[in-house]
């Protein structure tokens, strides 16, 4: 309980009137960041900003823990190698409901809000949406006062930044924490110990039984840094805790004395270098030792503090199942089932049956990609030399496990051999997907179509055997960043037309339906269509002195740049669109605008030429006078969340266009979705649940199906066929191989289109025509302005499903176990 003086302290904290907000900005301006207002800069003003924001959600804050540790509740523990937050400033505001009143409090003193938020370094600790379901979930955790905690890796360098450098990618570090971050709380106190190495050996305990102890040939320190995550207005503040890797010394006396200053210094280097960089990867890792050793450091440093905390409130470890659920978000984290095994049994003496019992009731595994190439496998070289008590750890589970998958399917070796943790070859590896499965309460896949294919294959041996751990859990989004935040018109269009129920019951967004046929309201909501796309068009300007049409169609594909997501295809259909002008044969075409925007994994050469032909595509349409009445292509640099928030609200057509079967979900769909754009896209992923949802006349589908896929590739796919069957394609590709679209350069994009000619693994030259199709369809659609606002509208409308608010219900009613608001 607090003192009274200290509830006092916390109720004046959490005042937010315009006058208190203005003293307390002055406050901080003065005292934290120790600047007189004429000369202070907006970063400095952002600075101040913050904190006084942070104010306010420490003071929530210490009341959640206090309500929390009062109610001794269940919490859940989410373990992710990436948190993809995006920017804080605005987002915290929203949540706790004082934008409005500080806008006034800055107004005041002649500052402006916009101004500040510019400035606000973006943390980019993800690559993509694994690390931004992340984030969503968080939000939607607090905002359904689930008792949560995030726990991950505070890098110091996030994701790259991207430059576009004549149609090429260039990479450069990206130094989000140079002006420090306000918000950010270090805890040293909870500190914990990572050993790495060595090696093991057995003991007699003062029971004379024989126990395994590791002697590691190094230690690295763990410390904390704690940033609040506030919910919707509702005063419940959860943590998200990333641990940063120091050495346990920063700085060897011994060594330094000797006179070698850099040796002094090493051990703090290396040690540091853990937490140092986030790995730019997609879904074609290879193994890496740097990695493994991210995953087990702040895996560890969380399930050790999990077990302190639990420890401060319980007597013993026995009930730590009940106290906390562990959520895997993917395989990243899944050495956590070796190391909670490790800490029950070596450190606090558990038997090996107790321990499992509880390890297996704690961890939940969340897969998020079916490309066998994403799923991890650590070769014995490398995993037992940094770990060696999990390598004895995983080979006893493994031997557990396979003794009961052969009482269950006698007989039936080859099983054994697929199931089993361990995977043979030229060098054994330890199967952390299966190591997951095997060690989790619960299984489950991220989209409807994603789960059952993970169910029938990837991982069909383990449904076999225990149907029942697995379920379906289909992503979802915030609705308060991805609308309320993203697009303040049409939030407030909503506002006021069905009140403000939906913006915690996002199903409430049904209620818009009846607005379809109201020629009024179908002119509101293209107004504020309009004006994210001016705003849109705002940025570019700005950013890249590129002046688009806004009352052109603005056609959306930004995500990771892969293979499988087919940005070619979008890039070849316009080279199709342009062939089409140039040779008349397409008649009143619609004015469209395609806008670009993703990374390219760094050592994926294939998606970095593929960000190449879309700039050599933009260059080729945006410098021809005829052409470009009717097309603009713009690659956005450096895609982001914060230029997600801008570019969702601004798209007319969301190109969801990934080959079937490949796209576990996706989540960029549901954000288009609720801003209202129209999708183009195959049946893979959640597209097959926004269809379903939206209605098939209002979603433009194309390409073949997973199980068309599979017969076709099974009879011997020969992508040369459909090049030969289809004019306007051959019209394509060979301009691409002959230089026409490359000022004569034949060998560009010769990798590209080899690959396409000969192999295809993902289908473009199948799904060409049928895209064309559509798109071509899509484009007419367009032309009819009434009807594609309908379409628009209901797009948003029932949308309500893809919100992160239901899919963490579902979480927490059918794996978690804990109740929600
Ligand atoms: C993504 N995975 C899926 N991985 O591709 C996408 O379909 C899904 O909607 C999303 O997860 C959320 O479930 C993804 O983003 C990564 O970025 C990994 C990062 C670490 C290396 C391997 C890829």
């Amino acid at each position: 309980m607090a003192t009274t003086q200290q509830s006092i302290a916390i109720q004046e904290a959490a005042e937010t009137s315009v006058e208190r907000l203005q003293a307390s900005f002055l406050q901080h301006l003065t005292c934290t960041v120790g600047r007189l207002l004429e000369v202070s800069t907006d970063t400095e003003r952002y600075h101040a900003l913050a904190h006084v924001v942070r104010d306010l959600v420490m003071a929530d804050w210490i009341r959640t823990i206090q309500s929390f540790k009062e109610k001794d509740v269940r919490v859940v523990s989410y373990l992710s190698a990436e948190f993809l937050l995006g920017p804080h400033l605005m987002n915290d505001m929203l949540n706790l409901g004082v934008t409005e009143n500080c806008r006034q409090a800055l107004d005041g003193l002649g500052v402006s809000l916009h101004d500040l938020a510019e400035v606000e370094p973006e943390p980019g600790l993800g690559n993509g949406g694994l690390g931004r379901l992340a984030a969503c979930y968080m939000d939607s955790m607090s905002t359904l006062g689930v008792p949560a905690c995030g726990y991950g890796l505070r890098y110091e360098f996030g994701i790259f930044r991207q430059e576009i450098r004549d149609g090429w990618q260039v990479e450069h570090s990206d130094k989000w924490l140079q002006f420090g971050n306000p918000w950010e709380i270090p805890v040293s106190d909870a500190s914990c110990q990572v050993m790495f190495g060595g090696r093991t050996e057995t003991y007699l305990d003062e029971q004379k039984v024989e126990r395994w102890r590791w002697i590691p040939d190094h230690i690295i320190a763990g410390v904390p840094y704690d940033t609040p995550i506030p919910g919707y207005r509702n005063n419940v503040v959860n943590r998200l805790r990333l641990w940063k890797a120091e050495a346990v010394d920063s700085f060897d006396f011994t060594v330094f004395n000797t006179g070698d200053y850099m040796g002094a210094v090493r051990s703090k280097i290396e040690s540091e270098t853990i937490s140092k960089v986030l790995y730019p990867n997609d879904d074609t890792e290879a193994g890496k030792r740097l990695r493994l050793q991210q995953q087990y450091f702040f895996t560890s440093c969380s399930l050790q503090d999990m077990l302190r905390l639990h420890l401060l409130q319980r007597e013993s470890v026995h009930d730590f199942a009940e106290k906390w659920t562990v959520q895997l978000n993917d395989t990243h984290p899944s050495i956590g089932i070796a190391e909670l095994m490790r800490l029950l049994i070596d450190v606090h003496g558990l038997d090996w049956n107790e321990a499992w019992k509880i390890t297996q009731s704690t961890f939940g595994y969340t897969n998020h990609t079916l490309l066998p190439e994403a799923l991890e496998k650590w070769p014995f070289h490398i995993f037992g030399a940094l770990l060696p008590r999990h390598l004895q750890i995983i080979l006893e589970i493994n031997a557990q496990f396979l003794r009961e998958v052969a009482v269950m399917f006698p007989n039936d070796k080859a099983k054994l051999a697929r199931m089993s943790i361990i995977g043979e070859g030229s060098e054994k590896t330890v199967r952390m997907a299966y190591l997951a499965v095997v060690g989790s309460k619960a299984i489950n896949g991220v989209a409807k179509l994603h789960t059952e294919l993970l169910e029938q294959g990837t991982l069909h041996d383990f449904y076999e055997a225990f149907p029942e751990r697995f379920s379906n859990k289909t992503n979802g989004v915030t609705p308060r960043r991805w609308l309320m935040l993203s697009n303040p018109p049409l939030a407030a269009l909503l506002d006021e037309s069905i009140g403000e129920g939906w913006h915690r019951d996002l199903d409430e967004l049904t209620k818009l339906e009846k607005f379809t046929g109201d020629a009024a309201f179908r002119e509101r909501w293209t107004k504020t269509q309009v004006q994210a796309k001016v705003r849109l068009a705002e940025y570019i300007k700005d950013k890249m002195g590129i002046a688009l049409q806004p009352a052109s169609m603005f056609d959306a594909q930004v995500k990771r740049i892969h293979e499988y997501k087919r940005q070619h295809l979008n890039a070849l259909h316009i080279l199709a669109l342009y062939c089409q002008i140039k040779n008349g044969t397409l008649k009143d075409a619609t004015p469209r605008t395609f806008l670009f925007g993703g990374k390219a994994a760094p050592g994926y050469k294939m998606a970095k030429l593929i960000i190449k032909l879309i700039c050599t595509v933009g260059d080729l349409v945006n410098a021809d006078p005829e052409v470009r009445k009717f097309l603009h292509v713009v690659f956005v640099p450096d895609y982001s969340v914060s230029v997600g928030q801008r570019i969702y609200p601004a798209a007319d057509l969301s190109e969801q266009i990934s080959t079937a079967g490949k796209e576990a979900s996706g989540t960029g769909c549901m954000k288009f979705m609720m801003n209202g754009a129209v999708a183009i896209g195959t049946l893979d992923g959640a597209n097959i649940e926004i269809r379903d949802a939206v209605g098939k006349e209002n979603f433009f589908l194309f390409g073949l199906t997973a199980p068309e896929i599979d017969a076709i590739k099974q009879k011997g796919y020969r992508p040369r066929d459909f090049y030969e069957k289809s004019p306007l394609l051959r019209e394509v590709l060979d301009g691409l191989s002959l230089g026409t679209f490359t000022k004569g350069d034949r060998d560009l994009f010769k990798p590209l289109l080899d690959d396409l000619f000969n192999q295809d693994s993902y289908m473009v030259l199948a799904d060409f025509e049928d895209y064309t199709r559509a798109q071509s369809e899509a484009g007419k659609a367009y032309q009819d302005r009434q009807h594609w606002t309908e379409m628009s509208i209901l797009n948003t409308a029932r949308s309500g499903t893809f919100s992160s608010d239901r899919a963490i219900r579902e979480y927490c009613a059918d794996i978690w176990k804990v109740p929600t608001v």
